[in-house]
């Protein structure tokens, strides 16, 4: 599957080429499984000393079941490197993450890294935002608030938002590892996306937006006939 061999090509460099040992920062979704298994297999080849600190029920499960130290920010606050994925990233490396619905971890654990590590398949490789991802901006916010939320930003952003919904597996929205819901943002245009980013965030209501803003310091994306494109 080339879009597989395209996540694992991005995460085995990025785990080359960033880990060192240390306290390492895992991010969520599936790309990053591919960088916990290449850490595993460094650890177990090379004696690479490192922690892992997870940035959601899922990444937490995956150090865990890779036998990896589990860490968390209370111990460990300083991370030499957050590896993470991304649902879209333009091509000044501004990301939209929480496809996933993990992005408020996300987003602390990148900004408490020494280097934030974007790693993706090719799909994810845009110029502009919305070019190919076309589920909107992630928003978590506070159940009780998110029809007054969805309401400001369609006033002050305009565009439409929708309330994230579990479908088959269970009834009633999306709720995230924090207990909030999560609205998506059907953006219009390209925009000033840090002004977007503070926007969003300074609503009531709003916990935390999946616009990554000159954060990633260096992304990865594995290409479908086997090379690597780097962006800095
Ligand atoms: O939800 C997230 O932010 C994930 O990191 C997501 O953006 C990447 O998921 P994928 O690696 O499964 O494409």
């Amino acid at each position: 599957d080339p879009v597989e061999n395209a996540k694992r090509l991005a995460a085995f460099k990025a785990v080359d080429n960033h880990v060192v040992g240390g306290v390492i920062g895992i991010g969520s979704g599936s790309t990053v499984v591919y960088a916990v298994e290449r850490l595993a297999q460094r650890v177990k080849d090379e004696g690479l000393e490192v922690i892992c600190v997870p940035s959601s029920f899922q990444a937490k499960q995956l150090i865990i079941q890779h036998g990896l130290k589990l860490g968390d920010l209370e111990m460990n606050p300083n991370l030499k490197v957050t590896i993470d994925g991304a649902d879209e990233s333009d091509h000044m490396l501004t990301l939209i993450k929480g496809g996933g619905g993990c992005l408020t971890q996300e987003k602390i654990l990148a900004s408490c890294a020494e280097e934030f590590v974007v790693i993706a398949d090719y799909r994810k490789a845009s110029t502009h935002l919305g070019e190919q991802w076309s589920k909107g901006i992630p928003i978590e916010v506070i159940p009780s608030a998110y029809r007054v939320v969805y309401h400001k930003i369609e006033k002050m952003l305009g565009g439409k938002s929708e309330l994230r919904m579990s479908g088959s597996s269970k009834a009633g929205p999306v709720v995230t590892d924090n207990g909030n819901f999560i609205l998506d943002w059907n953006f219009e245009g390209v925009k000033d996306w840090k002004e977007v980013e503070i926007t969003l965030n300074m609503i009531p209501g709003v916990v935390e937006n999946g616009l990554f803003v000159g954060m990633a310091r260096k992304a990865y994306f594995g290409m479908s006939d086997g090379s690597v494109m780097e962006r800095d």
